[in-house]
């Protein structure tokens, strides 16, 4: 109801401001005064307005931070944050400087120089030390702030020391899975045709090949049969369609061997160092835990599309792109006990956002994250399960897959390489 009145008055108020100056021209119309004759009180009062309305817009710009400086993130919580923050300022001094002394000058020769019968404007077109200082003097301050952003870009992004913690973070619409080195300190290989069920990261172990494989068999045959049973009365198309689908299998299939090849000279070639047998003790989980104080390299993927791994309080953001694994360091620096305390916040959580529109649910794909000290860090990454523990059936020695793979040894050695060069490792 109040709303209703206020907008009743608003309404009336513009209605009545409309009329006065009605009469006003009309009484100028009297007066024998002529519309188009613009006086030098007018233009003065004009002149004067436009400082008020500039000192007014520049007071707002000011108060704008002073008053809402509550609602900014609080302080960064990473290293690499305070780099970014102190980049950010930078810019920001610059630009303040530059956005305050045009919009001065502009209101201020607005109000000055305003129209006055008697004088004639100073006919001034051209001046090359000006022209050269206005080039020269921007140009300069940009070349600053591009190499600045550039060096912090190259440390955020720098090759991690060796020994550094890998932790990946694995994205898909519309969740984020996490994981861990296990006890050997590496993450092991990972392709994504062994993506399933059991293995959503597509970590690479001779058990997930020999699964996968059984698993992509077992579907060879269902379609194979379900094509053949239903030969007679399907319509062409279908069954050509039907067929597609089995060649695909059996391509992905013939891929998968290849992997296995190359894994198992990989192993021959580089023992225990092999990047293919880090993978079985792994840590997959659906909880991100990261230590304070320690440097850790975020491996970033993709199952799908585009996605974008985003720790606002840490001042963080990599894309997740599919195909390839993105990567920075982050050294978090304050744990979350610290942030509730300075936040005054007891419930505060850091948070993990996925900042690119991925899909219908992109506004929910979040996850928080907890920085705790080394050791509580230590103790939660042991509580965790292995990943073959977790996830993986044991393999049995003749499964039906097993049988199969026997007969295409043939193709396995022919396409092996092939194939093995076009899978898709994300080795460490
Ligand atoms: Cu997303």
């Amino acid at each position: 109801m109040t709303t209703l009145l206020i907008i009743a008055v608003l309404v009336l108020g513009f209605m009545v401001v409309l009329r006065l100056s009605r009469v006003a021209e009309l009484t100028g119309a009297l007066r024998g005064h002529r519309e188009e004759v613009i006086s030098e009180q007018d233009n003065r009062t004009s002149g004067r307005l436009m400082w008020a309305f500039g000192a007014i817009y520049l007071i707002w710009f000011i108060w704008l931070p002073l008053e809402y400086h509550e609602v900014f993130l609080p302080q960064a919580a990473s290293t690499q944050g305070v780099w970014i923050d102190a980049m950010y300022t930078f810019n920001w001094w610059m630009l303040g400087i530059v956005f305050f002394g045009t919009n001065i000058a502009l209101f201020y020769f607005a109000g000055r120089y305003y129209h006055r019968d008697n004088r004639r404007a100073f006919w001034y077109p051209h001046n090359n030390k000006l022209e050269l200082l206005w080039t020269v003097v921007p140009s300069v301050v940009l070349v600053g702030v591009i190499i600045y952003g550039l060096s912090v870009w190259n440390k955020i992004t720098a090759a991690p020391a060796p020994g550094t913690m890998e932790v990946e973070i694995y994205s898909k619409q519309f969740d984020w899975t996490f994981r861990y080195p296990g006890k050997d300190g590496k993450l092991g290989a990972t392709d994504f045709r062994l993506i399933n069920a059991d293995n959503p990261l597509g970590i690479v172990t001779r058990n997930t090949i020999t699964n996968r494989l059984a698993e992509l068999h077992e579907e060879v045959d269902k379609a194979t049969a379900e094509r053949d049973a239903l030969a007679e009365v399907l319509p062409e198309d279908i069954k050509k369609k039907k067929s597609e689908e089995i060649a695909h299998l059996n391509r992905l299939i013939e891929r998968i061997m290849g992997l296995r090849t190359l894994m198992e000279q990989d192993v021959a070639t580089n023992g225990d160092n092999s990047t293919y047998l880090h993978g079985a003790d792994d840590k997959v989980t659906k909880e991100f835990h990261l230590p304070v104080n320690t440097d850790v390299e975020l491996i970033i993927r993709s199952q799908d599309v585009i996605h974008s791994a985003y720790l606002p309080h840490m001042r963080a953001q990599m894309n997740a792109v599919p195909g390839m694994a993105t990567r920075m360091h982050l050294v978090p620096t304050i744990t979350t006990d610290s942030m509730r305390t300075i936040t005054g916040n007891p419930d505060f959580e850091y948070i993990l956002l996925c900042n690119k529109v991925c899909g219908v649910s992109h506004y929910n794909m979040q996850s928080p994250l907890t920085v705790e000290t080394a050791g509580a860090f230590k103790v939660w990454t042991i509580m965790l399960t292995p990943f073959e523990k977790a996830g993986v059936p044991p393999v049995e020695a003749s499964s039906g897959g097993e049988a199969t793979l026997s007969d295409t040894v043939k193709t396995e050695i022919a396409g092996g390489a092939e194939a093995a060069a076009g899978t898709n490792n994300q080795s460490n």
